[in-house]
C-alpha cells in the first residue's frame, strides 16, 4: 500500500514536467518592468514549444504582442494581441519569434520591448534528471581496485593442513587412550 501511494506520488510530480513545458518568468523577479535587461534575461532562456512566457507587472504597463516591424519601430496601434491586468500567461504553441512590447508611450523606445526565439520541441527525449553518460558509469581503473583474494589453491591447501593436524591429534589422543 505505502509502495502504491508513493508510485503515485512520483506520477503526480513527475506528470507537469512532461505534459507543459517549462515557464518563463520575463525578466525573472524584476518582471515586466522598465528596469529589466531583457538582453541579459534571455541568455539565459530557451524557449521550447509547449512552454508558457508569463508577464508580471504594474498597472502602468501592458503587454502587446506585435509583428517584427512593430516590434522595431516601437509601433503600439497595429498589436496581434493586448493584454493588461498586471499578469499575463502566453502560451508559445508554434515555433519562430514572437515580439512584445510595452504600448504605454515612451516605455518601448526605452527598452520594454521582447523578441523571443521559440524553437520545435526535441523529437527524442531528454535523458532524466540524475542520469550520468555512459562515460561516468564505467568502473575505476584498476590501480584504486582493492588486492585479489587468496588464490582457490591456497585456501584448499590451507583447510587440508588443518584437517591433517586435526585428524593427527584424534589419532593421537585415540592412541594414548588405547595404549
Ligand atoms: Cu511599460
Amino acid at each position: 500500500m505505502a509502495m502504491t501511494i508513493f508510485t503515485l506520488l512520483i506520477l503526480v510530480l513527475a506528470a507537469p514536467a512532461v505534459v507543459y513545458g517549462a515557464q518563463h518568468v520575463v525578466g525573472g523577479s524584476a518582471g515586466w518592468s522598465q528596469t529589466t535587461d531583457y538582453s541579459t534575461w534571455l541568455a539565459g532562456e530557451t524557449f521550447t514549444v509547449g512552454d508558457t512566457l508569463v508577464f508580471n507587472y504594474d498597472s502602468t504597463h501592458k503587454v502587446d504582442e506585435v509583428r517584427q516591424s512593430d516590434y522595431t519601430n516601437c509601433n503600439s496601434g497595429n498589436a496581434i494581441a493586448s493584454h493588461q491586468g498586471g499578469s499575463t500567461t502566453i502560451n508559445l504553441s508554434s515555433p519562430g519569434y514572437k515580439y512584445f512590447i510595452c504600448p504605454t508611450s515612451g516605455h518601448c523606445a526605452l527598452g520594454m520591448k521582447l523578441a523571443v526565439n521559440v524553437v520545435a520541441a526535441s523529437t527524442t527525449p531528454s535523458p532524466p534528471p540524475g542520469s550520468t553518460t555512459p562515460s561516468d558509469s564505467t568502473p575505476p581503473s584498476t590501480t584504486v581496485s582493492p588486492p585479489p583474494p587468496p588464490s582457490g589453491a591456497t585456501i584448499i591447501s590451507y583447510t587440508m593442513n588443518n584437517m591433517m593436524f586435526v585428524s593427527l591429534l584424534v589419532s593421537a589422543t585415540m592412541f594414548a587412550f588405547m595404549g
